[in-house]
């Protein structure tokens, strides 16, 4: 009995290989039912007579009507609605220094990854582009066994201690009377909850963030949250924290724009995904790191424990240590993406837990959920969530069990099976926790270094641009704008004022209130009290002010590219088929996708006289769903002032900041149609046509993703 882990092979296909064994395809063959008995009808159910009763030895219909009333499930109580993908993880550089973990040490293995990303508050049926977090968890089938990472697109958490797990999430839900409203956070139960939990605010101040209407799921940062350990060969222990940085930065969108989309498309996200796949253009995230040895556990302003804190970068530097591509969309969504059960707790040799409060409970929520939902211990047998690593123990049975485990020994210790399965030395691969010395009264207890609240809140506000501060002050004026209760508003206020005095008073301005001067907190809810069981939450001073990764437009990170963009083409019949050509080579050239859309499908005819397909009809098509819109030259293009959809699609545009381009005879249609200010340099105009310049200048503005400045003069 050897330890396995160094096999020096690319495994990527492993997972899916293993799928395959339980996959099914009925092309070609004879309809059955489930005992394999070929059907003859499948449109009559047996009747006396042809007008008569149905017969109850029907078992056709019976089966065919008993599966059907048993096929679904119950949601997540969190983070029900999902997207996932496969993939693989590819190490740059052996971690063997710090973490014994074999798919982050050896460089030859891929290991295979399912991810499925979710929002957090809405039932299945939601929309995607809801003001939430996004959930991003990675289930890596690694040789040692399954580690799953189960993090969000934000490093912190609302909450400090997995208590308050329940009454967070019952807070933001629907309100359980007339489950109103539905995946949104802008309601009297959640913000009164935030309004008594000051420990909320550096949340808080992410969510309000245009972090939580992202673009794509593949333009989102991952974490892992919490501080969780590395464990090496040598049993020495270092705290990390996990940051995923998608290659094609991190992007919002305009909160106008994701209630627009919502209505448009509320599959925005899982199609983009999805199609995004399908077309070879396969996302891809690094895997950074950030390493804190032991023995500087306490030299931070903030405890490493604490999930509503992050280490600044300016602190603890990323290091970027492999990547994750998604090139495989499931083949059943049920199969996978909804049966797959993530858990905190899977962990492997290399990898261990911190004390942190809120992800020790997780330790325990996670399986329990999964109990219910799926309805067995088995679930680690349904295919999505089988190890490919070796699984051999003394479990057994259980509904739905699938194994058929041979002998008649399920115990352990044994002689008549001849002692296996064996456990495992620490150097054959055997998981031992890592032995850290715990010496601590027995208490129910906050340690007081958890109870500063709003330093890093200000440094997340402090490191924004004024562009994301606005629009951190217009969501909050949304957000309590929905509230009723008067009294949460001011205790909003009141928190709010401690983070930023500017904030503070722009949604005061917008509610109509005065900033409070005391906060008060009707309920002790014991939270962040000192010795004096006062309710303040102590203040430290931060030793980082202002930290540009928290920013998506200082982010150093920040990609220019605009692969994978789709750029709306407003044509008509006798739009110039030479401009289109010029500008969709070149937007293709830099992975870009240009869409034409015109009145009717099928296709129109150019001034040139030749016929050019079309994807979409002003109908269906809308501004939100693209990132920038030309208007291409042709001497029919004014006619496009005849459509009424038109102007909307310009004015949308313009309003959520896109870029826009225009030339020759399409400017006119431009200044005629829209609410455009002739001076703005996010709209870019040619006089000539088919103009190779328009294009270049076009495609860098596309790469700012937002001329966002022009929220000032609207
Ligand atoms: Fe959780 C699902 C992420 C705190 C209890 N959580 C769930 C999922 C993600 C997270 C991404 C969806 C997994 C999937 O796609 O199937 N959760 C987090 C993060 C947290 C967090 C990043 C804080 C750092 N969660 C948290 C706490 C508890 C839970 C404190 C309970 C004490 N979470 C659950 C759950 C879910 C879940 C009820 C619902 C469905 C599931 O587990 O499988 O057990």
């Amino acid at each position: 009995m050897k330890n396995s882990k160094k096999t020096n092979q690319d495994n990527s296909d492993g997972k899916q290989n293993d799928l395959e064994q339980n996959k099914s395809n009925a092309e070609n063959e004879f309809l059955t039912t489930n005992q394999g008995v070929k059907i003859n009808d499948n449109n009559n159910s047996l009747k006396s007579g042809e007008r008569g009763p149905s017969l109850l030895e029907d078992f056709i219909l019976r089966e065919k009507i008993t599966h059907f009333d048993h096929e679904r499930i119950p949601e997540r109580i969190v983070h029900a609605r999902g997207s996932g993908a496969h993939g693989y993880f590819e190490l740059y550089n052996s971690m063997e220094k710090y973490t014994k973990a074999g798919f982050l040490n050896d460089k030859s293995i891929k290991t295979p990854v399912f991810v499925r990303f979710s929002t957090v508050a809405g039932s299945r049926g939601s929309t995607d582009l809801a003001r939430d977090v996004r959930g991003f968890a990675v289930k890596f089938y690694t040789q040692e066994g399954i580690f799953d990472l189960v993090g969000n697109n934000m490093p912190v958490f609302f909450i400090q201690d997995a208590m308050k797990f329940p009454d967070l999430i019952h807070a933001v839900k629907a309100e359980p009377h007339n489950e109103i409203p539905q995946a949104a956070s802008a309601h009297d139960t959640f913000w009164d909850f935030i309004s008594l939990m000051p420990e909320s605010m550096h949340m808080i101040m992410w969510v309000m963030s245009d972090r939580a209407i992202p673009r794509s799921l593949r333009m989102m940062e991952g974490f892992g949250v919490h501080t969780f350990r590395f464990i090496n060969e040598k049993n020495e222990s270092h705290f990390v924290k996990f940051h995923w940085k998608p290659k094609l930065g991190t992007h919002g969108v305009a909160w106008d724009e994701a209630q627009k989309i919502s209505g448009k498309n509320s599959d925005f996200h899982k199609q983009d995904l999805w199609e995004a796949i399908e077309a070879g253009n396969f996302p891809e995230w690094e895997l950074g790191v950030q390493i804190i040895p032991e023995s500087d556990e306490h030299k931070f302003d903030f405890d490493l424990l604490d999930p509503t804190k992050l280490v600044p970068e300016e602190l603890v530097p990323v290091t970027i240590v492999g990547k994750m591509v998604l090139n495989k969309n499931p083949d059943n969504f049920f199969a996978e993406t909804e049966q797959v059960a993530f858990h905190p707790g899977h962990i492997v040799p290399g990898i261990d837990f911190s004390n942190d409060p809120l992800l020790q409970g997780r330790l325990f929520s996670y399986t329990d959920t999964q109990l219910s939902r799926l309805g067995s211990p088995n679930f680690h047998e349904i295919p999505i969530n089988r190890a490919i690593a070796p699984m051999h123990n003394n479990q057994r049975d259980g509904h739905m069990r699938q194994e058929i485990a041979k002998g008649k020994v399920s115990y352990h210790p044994n002689s008549l099976g001849g002692g296996c399965p064996f456990q495992a030395k620490m150097d054959q691969g055997g998981f031992v926790s890592f032995n850290e010395r715990v010496d601590a009264h027995k208490v129910r207890e906050r340690s007081k270094s958890f109870s500063d609240h709003f330093s890093q809140a200000a440094l997340f506000y402090n490191s924004q641009t004024p562009i994301e501060q606005d629009h951190i002050a217009s969501a909050l004026s949304f957000e309590l704008g929905k509230v009723e209760t008067v009294s949460i508003r001011e205790r909003m206020l009141g928190l709010l004022n401690q983070v930023n005095t500017d904030l503070a008073s722009k949604v005061a301005k917008n509610l109509g209130i005065p900033v409070p001067k005391n906060i008060e907190r009707p309920i002790n809810h014991g939270v962040g009290a000192d010795d004096e069981g006062n309710q303040e939450p102590s203040k430290v001073k931060p030793n980082v002010g202002s930290s540009d990764a928290l920013s998506m437009l200082k982010n150093p990170t920040i990609s220019n590219t605009i692969a994978t963009r789709q750029i709306a083409f407003l044509c008509t019949d006798g739009v110039s088929a030479d401009s289109i050509k010029v500008m969709k080579t070149a937007l293709q050239n830099v992975g870009a996708k240009a869409v034409i859309i015109a009145p009717h499908l099928g296709t129109i005819v150019s001034a040139e006289g030749t016929e050019i397909p079309v994807d979409q009809t002003y109908k269906i098509a809308a501004s939100v769903l693209f990132d920038g819109v030309f208007i291409p030259s042709g001497k029919g293009i004014a006619n496009l002032s005849k459509i009424k959809e038109v102007k909307e699609f310009l004015n949308d545009s313009y309003h959520h900041c896109k870029f826009i381009a225009a030339e020759a005879e399409g400017v006119q249609v431009l200044k005629n149609n829209s609410d455009i200010k002739s001076k703005d340099p996010g709209v870019l105009t040619s006089e000539n046509g088919a103009d190779k310049l328009l294009a270049t200048s076009f495609i860098k503005a596309l790469g700012r993703h937002r001329f966002w400045e022009r929220e000032k003069s609207l």
